[in-house]
């Protein structure tokens, strides 16, 4: 074994990429939330907080410094009208012992919903602000539905400006109470849901000062206790390679840069690529014949692993002697790939059932329609076959054969594929079940920085959900 290698347990403690979105109704605090965070845990620079006080100082009324702490540029909160308010999303990144956990922060505000539902897109996990003097709004609900929507587990409750209600407890019951009500209406399990309530003013449950006694964890306690192992550990094992991130490496052979999405991968286990266009008369296969972490943080984290769990960005050395498998997986029109074990396979599929989420498009989208579907990392061309049943944001219930679908709506159709394409389904899978849709046969686009990938220029999302003949 390598000199460094450390220890298995230790490199399944090791997380690389887990990406949280907060989101919730207009002006609830979330960029608050994040922004004193930031400031409590000593991740800002002395200018940039000086002039982000200075800012929110000259402000009228003067305000909180701490949301302006999210913005990329100075330019940003001038643009925004000096209010703070979140146009685009944005994302930090909070290093807790050998994680990092990359929070991103969206928009509340209705005019930029399609933002929020790319910022929630990009997430593991899901984080709900809501204002406990305020309480439940329809940007609450909004957030709910799109996260359920998109199979993003809800993970906390975060209640905020409790200085305004003067730390009232029967008021925080009376919100919490009514947000705990709702989560049940839609079927999201309470159970591993954290609740937590915060001033970001007084800096009261964000990192180690309560609200009130040791009966709820701080923000910051939240984050830290984020555990992949309930969510995406126990799944079957699934790496998501991009083309571009296949090489060929001098005495080692070929190289494969891939995110463990769920389940866990061993040295030496052989593993199987999807989609396959058929080009060899077998399946395409490798031995995984080293396992590295791709973003070791110290020198210690550098060597070689025996096994790797869900959440980590890995490197991976590959072999196969009967096939070329760099020329397959470098094939022009698929723009990435799944990796799977033998006997837990991907399935991949051209026709499959989906719920979307039409976030941003001017005209009705019908029966027929055509679009780019963006999966994972794969693409293809894509047609909406039949329009189920839709509902809009609000509604509780369906109804069934519509004629088309607008901005704001969430349907059930069925989607055909140029080619098949490793997508799975919600029940199995949630996080590689989701895809975003774009206008236009080849406007496909994602961002090379952080771990925040789809920044949806297209006009929805989706995922795959299981229908009865697949059951
Ligand atoms: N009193 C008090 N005010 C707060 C607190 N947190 C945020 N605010 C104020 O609430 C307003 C909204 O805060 P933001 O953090 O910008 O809210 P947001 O949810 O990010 O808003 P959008 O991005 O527009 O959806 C601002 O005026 C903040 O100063 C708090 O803990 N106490
Ligand atoms: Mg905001």
């Amino acid at each position: 074994m390598h000199d460094n290698a450390f220890n298995a347990e230790e490199s399944m403690n090791y997380i690389n990429s887990i990406n949280v979105s907060i989101c919730g109704h207009i002006d609830h605090g979330k960029s608050a939330l994040a922004g004193r965070l930031l400031v409590d845990c000593k991740l800002v620079s002395q200018k940039k907080l000086k002039w982000a006080e200075e800012f929110a100082a000259a402000q009228k009324p003067p305000e909180l410094p701490y949301q302006y702490l999210l913005y990329r540029t100075k330019l940003e909160p001038t643009l925004a009208g000096g209010t703070g308010r979140t146009e685009k999303f944005s994302w930090i990144h909070i290093p807790i012992g050998n994680k990092t956990i990359t929070l991103i922060d969206t928009p509340g505000h209705t005019r930029y919903y399609k933002n929020r539902v790319s910022g929630i897109f990009n997430s593991d996990f899901g984080i709900l602000v809501v204002d406990v003097n305020e309480g439940v709004r329809e940007g609450t609900l909004e957030a709910l539905y799109i996260l359920k929507g998109l199979g993003v587990p809800l993970i906390a409750v975060v209640f905020s400006k409790l200085d305004l209600v003067d730390y009232l407890k029967e008021r925080f019951e009376e919100v919490k109470n009514d947000v705990l009500k709702k989560l049940k209406d839609l079927d999201i399990d309470t159970e591993t849901v954290k609740i937590c309530p915060t001033s970001a003013k007084d800096g009261k449950g964000i990192t180690n000062e309560k609200v009130w006694d040791e009966e709820y964890p701080t923000f910051f306690e939240i984050i830290q206790g984020i555990n992949y192992k309930n969510f995406y550990e126990k799944l079957p094992l699934r790496i998501v390679f991009r083309r571009d991130d296949f090489f060929r490496v001098t005495g080692i052979g070929i190289v494969g840069i891939g995110e463990v999405k769920s389940g866990t991968l061993r040295k030496g286990e052989t593993i199987i690529f999807q989609p396959d266009t058929g080009i060899f008369n077998e399946n395409i296969t490798a031995r995984v014949k080293s396992i590295k972490l791709a973003r070791p943080p110290s020198q210690n984290l550098t060597g070689d692993l025996e096994k790797v769990a869900a959440g980590n960005l890995i490197s991976v050395a590959l072999h196969n002697p009967r096939i070329n498998l760099l020329n397959y997986l470098k094939e022009e029109n698929i723009s990435g790939h799944i990796a799977s074990t033998l006997d837990s396979q991907v399935l991949p599929t051209n026709q499959f059932q989906a719920e979307i989420i039409i976030a941003d498009y001017p005209g009705l989208v019908r029966k027929g329609f055509q679009f780019t579907l963006m999966a994972n990392c794969d693409h293809a061309v894509a047609e909406i076959e039949e329009i189920l049943e839709k509902k809009s944001l609000e509604e509780n219930s369906f109804f069934k054969n519509p004629q088309y679908i607008k901005e704001g709506e969430i349907a059930k159709v069925n989607i055909r594929t140029e080619r098949k394409i490793a997508i799975e389904s919600d029940d199995k899978i949630p996080i590689l079940s989701k895809f975003v849709m774009y206008s236009g046969p080849s406007s496909v686009r994602s961002r090379g920085d952080s771990n925040v990938k789809h920044v949806l220029d297209g006009f929805g999302t989706g995922k795959r959900i299981k229908t009865a003949d697949e059951s």
